[in-house]
């Protein structure tokens, strides 16, 4: 197994080569499930503490027989597996441009929910061309204790998000655990009213949204992940669902680039085209690092070796 660590815009990746693990021969999304299934374990202690945290995501590559792909992805995190992750692409990208695996150029990658393209620019610079987003349900109220009544739109970027247009606190890092207790509050309250994504999908990702820092910025966003941890990039399939919704109000041109900021002022130009199923396909450019080539030892006497 190779293991390779990266951080797009600030948000790390762990990417995991040559596993070797059994997923059975169904679709990728089929293996993804099995792989959620049956890997637990391995997932929780490859990205939890003691050797990792909250915020990482997990890439398993393994081979994709859609002859057009460069590979099949499986994303996850410390709580369950991801539908598509825009950092994790980026990230992966990068890695695998520092493995020499691809060079610059365009390239798919086959994730469970569909197939993403990437164009590598440079070995560290990325656009990824994500799965068609959409919008679900608009102008959603939710009651928040202490906060009274906020406003948010459900969409669909690769994962579920509820995305609130004005955030009651400003984004910024030194607000992050009055963030995060909002986040968590408002996902409470959407899982009480029983709001959801299609076909009853847990809305795991929530998106605050306020006046960007930098003056080359449309917008700048508080994202809440399933663990309960922030994405520190502007999150990759957040800005796709974000997209989808700006597009659905007739808000932004399709074609003409946004910049969206994290939370710690990393930024990606965003753009999107009109997809053939009402939604819209959004592009994505950010930047990852490769940051760590990692060897990760499991010994049996150690009590935590499944992750805290
Ligand atoms: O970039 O799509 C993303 C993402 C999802 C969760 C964390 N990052």
């Amino acid at each position: 197994m190779k293991i390779l660590d990266s951080h797009t815009e600030g948000e790390p990746t762990r990417a995991i080569f040559e596993a070797g693990f059994d997923l059975g021969s169904g679709s990728l999304a089929e293996k993804a499930q099995v792989f959620e299934q049956n890997y637990r374990d391995f997932c929780g202690s490859v990205l939890k503490e003691p050797r990792g945290n909250d915020a990482y995501v997990g890439a398993l590559v393994i081979d994709s027989e859609e002859p057009d792909c460069a590979a099949g992805v499986i994303f996850f995190n410390t709580v369950q597996n991801l539908g598509m992750c825009g950092h994790g692409t980026i990230g992966l990208s990068a890695t695998m441009a520092y493995l020499g695996l691809i060079k610059p150029g365009q390239y798919k990658l086959e994730t469970p929910v569909g197939k993403v393209e990437i164009n590598l620019k440079t070995p560290n610079r990325v656009s990824v061309t994500n799965v068609e987003s959409y919008r679900l349900l608009k102008n959603i109220h939710v009651e928040v204790s202490s906060y009274g009544s906020l406003i948010g739109d459900v969409a669909w970027g690769g994962n579920w998000f509820f995305l609130v247009k004005k955030s009651p606190i400003e984004i910024r890092l030194e607000n992050l655990l009055e963030l995060t207790d909002l986040s968590l509050k408002i996902r409470k309250a959407l899982e009480v009213k029983g709001i959801t994504g299609s076909h009853g999908a847990w809305i795991d990702h929530i998106e605050l949204y306020g006046a960007p820092e930098s003056a080359e910025a449309n917008s700048r966003s508080f994202v809440l992940v399933p663990s309960g941890s922030y994405d520190r990039s502007p999150c990759g399939t957040g800005c796709s669902a974000k997209m989808a919704c700006l597009a659905a109000d007739e808000c932004w041109p399709a074609g003409k680039t946004w910049i969206q900021e994290s939370v710690i002022g990393s930024t990606y130009a965003l753009a999107y085209e009109r997809g053939d199923n009402g939604g819209v396909i959004v592009t994505i450019e950010g930047t990852a690092f490769v940051t760590a080539e990692v060897t990760l030892i499991f010994d049996s006497q150690d009590p935590f070796r499944f992750g805290i």
